[in-house]
């Protein structure tokens, strides 16, 4: 039987396997746990609740991240803003639930810059939640939530005068390799044109023990949001994860300038996961790979835009000089 043959009650005729599963989940699930080693896409940590989670980690006082890149758009925005005075798009990849790009937002429009703002985010809730506050908070602003993932999402603007701001705050950037990351930002740039600006936030290289304990965090907020995965493929996937048997692990591979995310199996064990029919088989001490977080030294950041095209025209970093924000402007047209 397929998995989308369903009878009135929504499951399959066998009673027990969730039809209503994200079909590009089940296969990368799949996938991702039927080879050696195994590994999940970090993606799929933004369900609702992953998101949540997300949240909780920016607070933690040992992950610094957020702080640090609120702190420089509390003190750079008005120069954001003087730079980027054409803007009638103001584009975010990842916008979760946009706290951040508040500050900049409420800069442009005290300095009458009449931009609309377009959230992209994958967590279709946590996208409304915020569009509805942004609103709240700050009415004169015309908001245009997308819920999609990014290139599909920035596909779907539709073509308006003006420069484009493109937005890639929170270090995200940090997921892809660093060559894909190159690749990813030259796609972008494809959708852009010359005279528009791209605004990203990038994690510094720096001390590996102020690093893992940024992904160690003492009240256990990052161990959760990686072993929320092994619970939305329960939720999701019909999967019998105990999540008692498996443990967070976080390392600074400095060879590679990479936080490496991992859930360590702490027996051997086997998990049906009903959707999939399938049954995963763990070893006592087997990993699986979750999320590469890459940092980057502040001369190599000019170079994630490529050789042509996309030119850094401004960098800033918080009183630490933990984080950096980095302002491209496009000079050549998409190539
Ligand atoms: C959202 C990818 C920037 O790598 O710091 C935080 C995700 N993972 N703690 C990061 C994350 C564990 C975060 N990024």
């Amino acid at each position: 039987m397929k998995p989308d043959e369903r009878n009135i009650s929504g499951r399959s005729a066998d009673g027990c396997r969730p039809v209503n599963f994200d079909k590009r989940f089940a296969q990368d699930v799949r996938t991702g746990l039927g080879k050696y080693p195994k590994s999940l896409p970090c993606l799929y940590f933004y369900d609702r609740i992953g998101s949540i989670l997300f949240e909780r980690i920016c607070r933690q006082p040992e992950y610094y991240c957020t702080r640090a890149e609120a702190e420089i758009l509390k003190t750079r925005s008005r120069d954001i803003a003087a730079i980027c005075n054409r803007s009638s798009r103001i584009v975010e990849l990842g916008s979760g639930n946009s706290e951040k790009t508040r500050i900049l937002l409420e800069t442009f429009i005290d300095s009458d810059i009449r931009a609309t703002y377009f959230p992209i985010d994958i967590s279709r809730k946590v996208l409304e939640e915020s569009a509805a506050v942004l609103k709240e908070a700050c009415p004169p602003l015309n908001v245009r939530p997308i819920a999609a993932r990014y290139e599909d999402g920035l596909d779907m603007l539709e073509p308006v005068d003006g420069r484009i701001l493109l937005l890639w705050l929170g270090s995200s950037i940090g997921n892809y390799e660093p060559e894909s990351a190159k690749s990813f930002i030259a796609r972008l740039q494809g959708r852009l044109s010359v005279g528009d600006y791209f605004l990203i936030g990038v994690d510094l290289i720096k001390d590996s023990m102020v690093l893992e304990s940024a992904y160690n965090d003492r009240s256990g907020a990052t161990a959760d949001f990686n072993l929320n995965l092994l619970a939305r493929i329960n939720r999701e996937l019909g999967g019998h994860f105990l999540l008692e048997r498996f443990e967070h692990r976080a390392v600074y591979n400095s060879e590679e300038g990479r936080i490496e995310m991992y859930l360590v199996s702490n027996c051997e064990q086997e998990v049906r996961i009903d959707a999939l029919n399938t049954t995963v088989v763990f070893a006592e001490k087997e990993r699986i790979h979750t999320e590469n977080s890459y940092k980057y030294d502040p001369e190599e950041i000019s170079l994630l835009g490529g050789h042509n095209g996309l030119r850094l025209i401004k960098q800033w970093f918080d009183s630490r000089k933990l984080f950096s924000l980095n302002l491209f402007e496009v000079s050549n047209g998409g190539s």
